[in-house]
């Protein structure tokens, strides 16, 4: 007689149900392969907002959020990186394995697991099931992408497929929310579970691929086909000659569009930002604290916020790259250019990130398995132009050099100069990164793997999104470290009192502070009001602005002027040069500086760092003076 519970043809037996820690919330994991859509069904889960791209590795941290379910209970839901197996080789990894076994200092060990898998590549996919389901955790199988199978003419049978697997599955698409239900079905514990099966114990990889194999067709999957336009739009992205040149058509579209379509907005938030001043001028009867709030903050933090069109343009781009799936096409053409320095292509995409921020950057590289490759990069992500730079090259750009058509008007010299900076930024990075990897960071080639993403229309609404997201995130910094520094130096500016008076802008503290500063900046061509900027942009690049404008704004001659008219009076050409070349290379950032320090595991590679780059910018910025 056959024992009832090992027959998968009886049928459903049991709920599959999570157990409930006395006293805690559970937590339950959700865990899966790379890009599989574990992030986006975690926010439509919980109500949050985690970042979702479309290439693997964009999640390299555990996230933790609430799920209520439909009785009012809570549970806790882990996102992971995500993992092909359960044998780690980057960091990212080790942290999701980390999770799962309850190994992970301060986050709680997960009672169930809602396994994430991307239905439409499923036989590559199913391997990561065996090891997950031998955990003996209860796990819900949750194949995602239902809408693309669906569109691809794929299919699957999900009740064959919980039979051979022993553990329930759903077809949903997290996306569109399509087949939800029986997610939170499980969660509450209200879902049927299949028949226990015995699964095999596989040692190997080619045995978990025959056991994925065997499953998949008892499950009678069909994988879609791709559409043919894939192929072609792959046949060109990745072609050896055209692949190159269409992402610097790319780079440089971008460049132009950030320039020249951003200016009008500038202008419009420029306008707001004066009529309100004066208003505030004008309204308020004259006291210490209107002078501050119109001449110090509002005109300081003012100049900043101009500045938002452009930084919103730059992440607008890099939003489109990602959710496309273009910027895993890029990084595979890259892993040739990057070869040459020593690096591999994995570390393309923490150093694209990087145009925008250097942190979540650095975050990034924990993807790349080799230490000191990932050392390398991290080493060279804050060479990227990051968007706080942005400003400052914009502004300068704009004052000192007047806009003319290049070829045959693609171009204009202000877009040269612009690109001249990304790319100045780009070459340190790249020498630093040979001159590292030839010498102290010195170690063998590893195989680049990296699966493409399908290609996918950005929706409007994932790009709306991120778009609110940076502009926070730009705002924040405006009313926070800016505002902070501008309130400082206003006091600074307007002590020691003389006579009951502020002193002119010489003698007072923040002044003085400056022409300690002159000796060393001089031969830069840089004078002591520059310095008092230099100083303040240590605590963020676009802090140099602000300082500036206020150091500007409360300046009897200049206060008229507007601040690019200011610039010229006070900056050579050459100066302008250096200074410029001074913010490519130098490493004006807190953030970055803490987030090194605890990616590298202590202040040696973060001091190294600072001390170089300021070193190179010091030179560089000589070097531009006497040129100019
Ligand atoms: N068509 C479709 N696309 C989806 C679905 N779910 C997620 N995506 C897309 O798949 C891509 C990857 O989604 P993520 O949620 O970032 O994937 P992830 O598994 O968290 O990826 P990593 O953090 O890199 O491991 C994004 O472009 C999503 O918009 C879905 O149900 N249907
Ligand atoms: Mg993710």
């Amino acid at each position: 007689m056959s024992q009832c519970g090992d027959c998968p043809g009886c049928g459903p037996t049991a709920l599959a149900e999570i157990p409930a820690a006395p006293g805690l919330v559970s937590a339950v994991a959700v865990i899966g392969p790379p890009n599989s859509g574990k992030t986006t069904l975690f926010n439509r889960l919980t109500g949050l907002r985690q970042k979702v791209a479309n290439f693997p590795g964009v999640t390299v941290e555990q996230h933790t959020g609430m799920a209520e379910l439909p009785d009012g209970r809570e549970l806790q839901l882990i996102d992971l990186p995500g993992v092909y197996s359960l044998n780690p080789r980057s960091e990212d990894e080790q942290i999701a394995r980390a999770v799962l076994t309850g190994e992970r200092t301060g986050v709680a060990k997960p009672e169930a697991v809602l396994l994430v898998l991307d239905s439409t590549n499923l036989n590559r996919h199913l391997m990561l099931a065996a090891p997950i389901l031998a955990l003996g955790l209860p796990t819900l199988l949750v194949l995602n992408m239902a809408d693309d199978l669906r569109n691809r003419h794929g299919k699957v049978d999900t009740e064959k497929l919980a039979a051979e697997i022993g553990a329930p599955v759903a077809l949903v698409s997290a996306r569109s929310g399509e087949g939800m239900e029986a997610i939170w079905d499980f969660l509450a514990g209200a879902m049927l579970k299949p028949a226990p099966k015995q699964l095999p114990i596989l040692q190997d990889v080619p045995q978990c691929r025959e056991w994925a194999g065997k499953v998949g067709a008892e499950a009678r999957y069909r994988a879609p086909v791709p559409p043919a336009w894939t192929r072609r739009l792959d046949a060109m992205f990745l072609h050896p000659v055209a692949g190159p040149i269409i992402f610097l058509l790319v780079v440089v579209g971008v460049i132009r569009t950030i320039f020249e379509a951003a200016a009008p907005l500038n202008a419009g938030i420029d306008w707001l930002f004066q009529v309100s001043g004066n208003w505030i001028a004008t309204t308020f009867p004259p006291s210490i604290l209107r002078d501050l709030v119109a001449d110090g903050i509002w005109k300081g933090v003012g100049s900043v916020i101009v500045f938002l069109p452009q930084v919103l343009l730059l992440f607008l781009f890099i939003g489109i790259l990602e959710d496309s799936g273009y910027l895993a096409r890029a990084a595979l053409i890259a892993d040739r250019t990057m070869a040459r320095v020593g690096l591999q292509g994995k570390s393309f995409i923490p150093l694209l990130s990087a145009y925008g921020c250097a942190v979540p950057a650095i975050l990034a590289t924990r993807t790349i398995e080799n230490k000191r490759d990932r050392i390398a990069t991290i080493l060279i992500a804050p060479f990227m132009t990051c968007s706080a730079r942005l400003p400052v090259y914009a502004l300068l750009i704009a004052a000192f050099i007047p806009s003319r058509p290049l070829l045959w008007r693609l171009f204009t010299t202000q877009d040269a100069a612009l690109l001249g900076l990304y790319v100045l930024g780009f070459l340190a990075a790249f020498l630093t990164a040979w001159a590292l990897k030839s010498s102290v960071l010195k170690s063998g080639r590893t195989p680049f793997l990296l699966e493409m993403p399908a290609y996918r229309l950005p929706t409007l609404s994932s790009l709306g999104l991120r778009l609110l997201d940076r502009s926070k995130v730009f705002l924040r910094r405006a009313g926070t470290v800016i505002l902070l520094v501008m309130v400082v130096l206003w006091v600074a500016q307007h002590l020691p009192l003389e006579h009951g008076h502020a002193p002119a802008m010489e003698h007072s503290v923040a002044g003085m502070a400056g022409h300690a500063l002159e000796p060393l900046i001089k031969p830069l061509g840089m004078n002591w009001k520059i310095g008092i900027g230099l100083i303040t942009s240590l605590a963020a690049r676009e802090t140099i602005i602000a300082t500036l404008g206020e150091i500007y704004g409360m300046d009897k001659k200049t206060q008229r002027a507007g601040l690019e008219a200011a610039l010229r009076r006070d900056l050579s050409i050459g100066g302008a040069f250096a200074l410029l070349v001074f913010f490519a290379f130098a490493m004006q950032c807190f953030s970055t500086i803490a987030v090194v320090r605890r990616e590298t595991g202590g202040w040696k590679w973060p001091i190294l760092q600072f001390t170089y780059m300021g070193a190179l910018a010091y030179a560089g910025a000589f070097v531009a003076y006497r040129l100019f």
